[in-house]
């Protein structure tokens, strides 16, 4: 048992405010807090670790990433400074197609070299708990590729979700979208007999699937007992909400077109709004996602990275918590609820997310005074120190 005490802890605990207490302590057994408190309070334990007044966070969950991919998009971003659109560009057969192409080519080992660096640069920001999505495979061998190495990153003392995105476009050798949603469905039974899926996702967009293909592959992974989750509405109202409500997701994700009705469907299926910064900032959009209505209607918000490498090429949680802040008027306090406890239920975890007594001991100690710090600035990495089921290091 070690005890780590004379922190502040930012708990999140309840269900509004900081859950702050300000000379705090946290006893750590096999992996989960056992009890947290202040420090006056704590129980003995064998090993004591002084905090000496730092801040303590719960680790961070990136509850939205597409980390595993070849190549790069560089170019891409050139020829949007150049006037092309993120539309133009995948209409042209750039986009998702060329990571596609990309990450067909690419060997199981050259894959993994490269996600473990992106999932590193995560984890040294404090992330304890990253999704990964297929989607650059877009046939059974390399989506199968892809989710292989997403758990292989596992390994790296970080805890890793996969999330079958197969319906992310139409590969090159499909020209009827029904017909590749068919086969889209009829490989998800052998990938998680292989215990490769976590949830099944989809991209609904004009770009990509409509809301009825959706629907045919929801329906496959509740055959199979699969938690669901949507990239809606995120460059039209497609009605992706309220589809993804009637199959109970756990999230939607983007959601900058979402409607009133959209958001009230959120609210009673109890899904999770993801909101991704880094993809409103890196397009340039201008459509803000409902925050106020989302509020109101009592949505849990998330706030993800969304790496990947052509919307949203950013490996910084932190980051996202600023931008949630200055483009989307979350408080600070919301964005950290975002990247923890509702993050964490966007992934159908309810064992982390907080600093509570029977939660996995997966935390972080930061060199600030206040958690409103961490979304104030933006461009610096105050982490002293990220705890993984009570193992401190390895960052
Ligand atoms: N929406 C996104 O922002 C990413 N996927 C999606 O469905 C972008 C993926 C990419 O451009 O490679
Ligand atoms: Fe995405």
């Amino acid at each position: 048992m070690t005890l780590w005490r004379g922190g502040r802890l930012a708990t999140l605990a309840g269900d509004g405010g900081w859950g702050l207490i300000d000379d705090g302590a946290l006893l750590v057994e096999g992996g989960r807090l056992r009890w947290v408190g202040p420090s006056a309070d704590a129980p003995p334990a064998d090993e004591v670790v002084e905090l000496r007044g730092a801040l303590v966070t719960p680790g961070l969950v990136d509850c939205h990433t597409h980390l595993v991919y070849g190549g790069s998009r560089a170019d891409e971003f050139e020829q949007r400074l150049h006037g092309a659109s993120y539309a133009d560009i995948a209409r042209a057969g750039g986009g998702i197609r060329s990571t596609v192409a990309a990450t067909r080519a690419a060997s199981e080992a050259q894959l993994l070299a490269a996600a473990t660096k992106r999932a590193r640069a995560l984890m040294a920001e404090g992330v304890t708990t990253l999704e990964v999505k297929s989607g650059y495979g877009l046939d059974a061998a390399t989506e199968a590729r892809m989710l292989r190495v997403a758990r292989g990153l596992q390994t790296l003392g970080v805890d890793v979700c996969t999330t079958y995105l197969a319906a992310h476009a139409l590969p090159p050798e499909f020209n009827d979208a029904d017909a590749y949603i068919d086969a889209v469905a009829a490989w998800l039974p052998g990938l998680h007999a292989q215990g490769l899926v976590d949830a099944v996702d989809a991209f609904c967009e004009h770009l990509a699937f409509s809301p009825a293909q959706v629907a045919r592959l929801f329906d496959a992974a509740q055959r199979l007992g699969l938690p669901v989750k949507l990239h809606a509405e995120q460059l039209s109202d497609q009605g992706g909400a309220q589809l993804a409500a009637r199959h109970r997701a756990l999230s939607c994700d983007h959601l900058e077109y979402l409607s009133p009705a959209g958001v009230q469907a959120l609210a009673a299926a109890g899904t999770v709004a993801v909101l991704l910064p880094g993809a409103f900032y890196a397009l340039r959009e201008t459509r803000l996602p409902p925050v106020q209505a989302l509020r109101e209607a009592g949505v849990p918000i998330a706030l993800a990275t969304d790496h990947n490498p052509g919307s949203s090429p950013t490996l910084s949680p932190l980051l996202m918590l600023n931008m949630a802040c200055v483009l989307f008027r979350l408080t600070p306090e919301e964005a950290l609820r975002g990247l923890t406890v509702n993050g964490a239920r966007a992934l159908g975890r309810a064992d982390r997310g907080r600093l509570a007594a029977g939660q996995r001991a997966d935390f972080c100690v930061w060199d600030l005074a206040h958690p409103r710090e961490l979304a104030a600035s933006f461009g610096h990495n105050p982490l002293i120190t990220r705890v993984f089921q009570g193992n401190p290091g390895g960052i």
